[in-house]
């Protein structure tokens, strides 16, 4: 009986499709001495129900699925039938994966708990980002933080376990649903991207280890705010433009961040009279996307502190943001008045 080495094959006749998102999670555990699966399981946990989310969306317009709901979240904003759908089919996934313990979701008023006594992890989630666009077909997105809660297994979920400052983040990531769609994350070690292959049902490695430029001459902002805006702020956007930098602002967080962490560029949602506080949640829309520039080599401030040292004292709570390529991020952070 003769035994050969496998040779790959040389002939080219058959194009390699790529490492898939499962290989690169399990390929990934190594990394972690301790890694016990239940992480990588709730990474996957979060791509069937992106796949799912994705097919939703992307049929919208045949399936009487668009439009308003006919509720308000808690943040007072009408929520869209694709928002509740989204909302349904990340918590069932993440109910029935059995790594969680609670989840934070925007469009929940309460932490929910999941009642599963074997669950580690907390998942806080904006399941669907950029509500204004859905039936516009416009990209949106789901953005998800992943944390280890900090009480034993099996006790009853506390606030410590969810009121955890964003350098808590075990996993961070997000769904972009545009053009292609695609699922970004980090672990911790460096940030991946993988883009969806419909036909094969597999997300496969497409961006690996993802670094942002420096710098960039893209700014993103809603400037029909402008007449809330400080006049620090005000000057900075107006140098943006006397330096001819492109303004580009598609009113989906996920899409604006995502397009300028590859292309360099920063995103801005200041601190307005309308939204004193900020217009982004801390919780499951700021502290994903700032691990995740974090580990690009980007950053992620208020306008005066990390996004990431922030600790959250409510669930909702909103944040001013200012994200995107380091040297931008720090010029408009020095346009900024300091708070007294
Ligand atoms: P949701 O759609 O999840 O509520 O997210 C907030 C958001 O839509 C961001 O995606 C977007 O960047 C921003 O708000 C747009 O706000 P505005 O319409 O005030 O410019």
């Amino acid at each position: 009986m003769k035994i050969l080495p496998y040779a790959p094959d040389q002939s080219g006749l058959a194009y390699s499709v790529g490492t898939t998102l499962d290989r690169f999670i399990k390929l990934k555990q190594s990394d972690f001495p301790f890694a016990s699966g239940e992480l990588s399981q709730l990474l996957r946990d979060i791509a069937l129900a992106a796949k799912i989310v994705n097919r939703e969306t992307t049929r919208a317009g045949l399936s009487n699925i668009g439009g308003a709901f006919g509720q308000v979240n808690v943040q007072g904003e009408e929520q869209q039938k694709l928002d509740v759908i989204a909302n349904i089919r990340f918590m069932r996934a993440l109910s029935k994966g059995g790594e969680v313990c609670a989840i934070v979701s925007e469009e929940e008023d309460s932490v929910i708990d999941l009642k599963n006594s074997s669950g580690k992890y907390v998942v806080a989630i904006d399941p669907l980002d950029g509500s204004s666009n859905i039936d516009v077909n416009i990209s949106i997105g789901t953005i998800f933080s992943i944390y280890r809660r900090r009480t034993p297994a099996g006790s009853p979920i506390q606030e410590k376990d969810i009121m955890q400052a964003g350098t808590e983040q075990v996993a961070a990531g997000y769904v972009l649903y545009g053009s292609s769609t695609m699922l970004v994350y980090t672990t911790g070690r460096g940030v991946n991207g993988f883009t969806y292959e419909q036909s094969l049902g597999e997300f496969f490695l497409s961006h690996p280890d993802i670094q942002a430029p420096k710098n960039g001459e893209i700014y993103s902002v809603n400037e029909g705010t402008q007449h809330d805006w400080e006049e620090g702020f005000k000057s900075y956007i107006n140098q943006c433009k006397e330096r001819r930098y492109s303004a580009r602002y598609i009113g989906s967080l996920v899409a604006d961040f995502h397009r300028n962490l590859l292309k360099g560029g920063i995103y801005l949602y200041p601190a307005t009279k309308k939204n004193p506080a900020g217009k982004l949640r801390l919780l499951y829309e700021a502290n994903a996307l700032a691990y995740i520039a974090e580990q690009a080599g980007a950053m992620a401030t208020d306008g005066t502190q990390r996004i990431l040292e922030i600790l959250p004292t409510t669930l909702h709570q909103r944040t001013p943001l200012l994200i995107g390529s380091q040297e931008m991020v720090k010029e408009a952070e020095s346009f900024l008045s300091k708070p007294a």
